[in-house]
């Protein structure tokens, strides 16, 4: 067997509903209706790009096992790892364009004076250890653990007796089990403190009680499901459910991309892990070691060490490409000779949703969105020859965008 094909497939294992769509949905709200800004002036299409909202993945995992060596993977970065924190809390931020030739294609065809990818934001998330489910949490971790949109879980497969395994020998799916038991734990004790708090509210409010008698249904339903040791991102929440725990930071209801650290020598990946709790379509199998040195290479000698070791494609960029899937999140585009942007929207996000992402003016101003499909302008070749093939269409407020639409909003404020 080949290097390359030693990094996949992973194994198949059938989970249904893995993934929660209604919460993605709320967040993408919350940000949509966003102001600008205070003291904003420029021009609308410099507004931020609002897809950090919802690309914010946090690398989390048992202690040594390679969180660092994967984020520096991800994000070119090069510090140091190694034994060091000693399981105390130590928190690194970067944030990184995403990967995109169709995006490298509109540049080359527009030449704008700007191009900008879309961007997604990693947390490298030291800290957590066992028996932080049984009230080891602290609350700056607490917080930094809520605050991102998904998980990366890396999870040791590297067989390296130089470097202590916490739990003494390496067994992937025995840590991935031992992740996830300490989230199900911290999330049954935020379940019930919230039971405890809706019980006295009761009483004390009495013009709460048609919410109140609401949450204290979802709570139950959420318990039962903790109880019986499955993740709260596996069931179906209505997009009003999802509002109502949206504050809450429950940690089994993001999603979570399982990255198993592998070794020189890549293993069989098939036995890694057979449970249900995860999605197969979630778990994905890097060398960190090896990645990290790739991204640290100028892109010429990347491409020559790549093909060294049989690797098709970067890890940063699968990940990225998972991370999206992960999060329901796609891309449309903006071109013109001013710039050339790559923008994120949620699956499901209407026209004037986009609209609203470039710039609140766009959404409250709009008139019509101008649509063309990434794959005619490339096959085609330019703009003029999509419009003369029909392939230009105008479309109204509730056009559900698609992977790939390059827009041109029509708007009047
Ligand atoms: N042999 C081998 N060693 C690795 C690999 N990935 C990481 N390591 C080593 O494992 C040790 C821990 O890696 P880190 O990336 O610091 O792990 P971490 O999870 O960030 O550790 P803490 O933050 O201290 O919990 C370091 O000595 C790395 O060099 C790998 O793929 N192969
Ligand atoms: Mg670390």
């Amino acid at each position: 067997m080949s290097q390359a094909e030693g990094l996949s497939p992973l194994p198949l294992i059938i989970t249904p509903g893995c993934t929660l769509p209604a919460f993605t949905q709320y967040r993408w709200q919350s940000a949509l209706y966003r102001s600008p800004a205070a003291g904003y002036t420029g021009p609308a299409i410099e507004a931020d790009n609002k897809a950090e909202e919802f690309m914010r993945l946090g690398i989390i995992g048992l202690p040594q096992s390679g969180k660092t060596t994967i984020f520096n993977a991800l994000t070119g970065q090069a510090l140091p790892t190694g034994f060091g924190g000693a399981g105390q809390m130590e928190i690194h931020t970067a944030v990184v364009a995403v990967p995109d030739a169709r995006v490298d294609f509109l540049s080359s065809l527009y030449k704008p004076r700007k191009t900008i990818y879309a961007t997604v934001t990693y947390k490298d998330i030291g800290g957590l250890d066992t028996g932080i489910g049984e009230g080891g949490l602290s609350g700056p971790l607490r917080n930094e653990l809520s605050q991102v949109d998904g998980f990366l879980h890396v999870v040791r497969v590297f067989a390296d007796d130089s470097v202590a395994h916490p739990q003494g020998s390496v067994n992937p799916a025995r840590d991935i089990d031992i992740m996830d038991s300490e989230f199900l734990l911290l999330d049954l004790i935020t379940v019930e403190r919230r039971q405890e708090r809706l019980k006295e509210e009761w009483s004390k409010k009495p013009e709460g009680r048609r919410q109140n008698e609401l949450e204290t249904a979802l709570m139950a339903r959420m318990r039962e499901q903790l109880e019986a040791e499955r993740p709260l991102r596996a069931m179906s929440l209505t997009a009003d459910e999802a509002r109502m725990v949206s504050g809450y930071g429950l940690m089994t209801l993001k999603p979570m991309l399982i990255v198993f650290n592998c070794g020189d020598d890549v293993p069989a990946t098939d036995d890694l892990y057979s449970g249900a709790a995860h999605d197969p379509a979630h778990l994905i199998a890097l060398r960190g070691e090896i990645e990290a040195e790739i991204a640290q290479l100028s892109p010429e000698d990347r491409a020559e060490f790549l093909a060294e070791y049989g690797i098709e494609e970067p890890g940063a960029s699968r990940v990225i490409r998972l991370s999206y899937d992960l999060l329901g999140i796609q891309s449309f585009f903006t071109v013109g000779e001013d710039e050339v942007r790559a923008w994120s929207v949620p699956i499901g996000a209407s026209a004037v949703e986009a609209a609203g992402v470039i710039h609140t003016d766009l959404a409250r101003g709009f008139i019509r969105a101008e649509v063309t499909a990434y794959a005619d302008l490339h096959d085609l070749g330019d703009m003029k020859a999509v419009k003369s093939a029909g392939k230009h269409r105008l479309e109204g407020k509730t056009y559900l965008v698609r992977d790939g639409d390059i827009l041109t909003i029509r708007f009047n404020v």
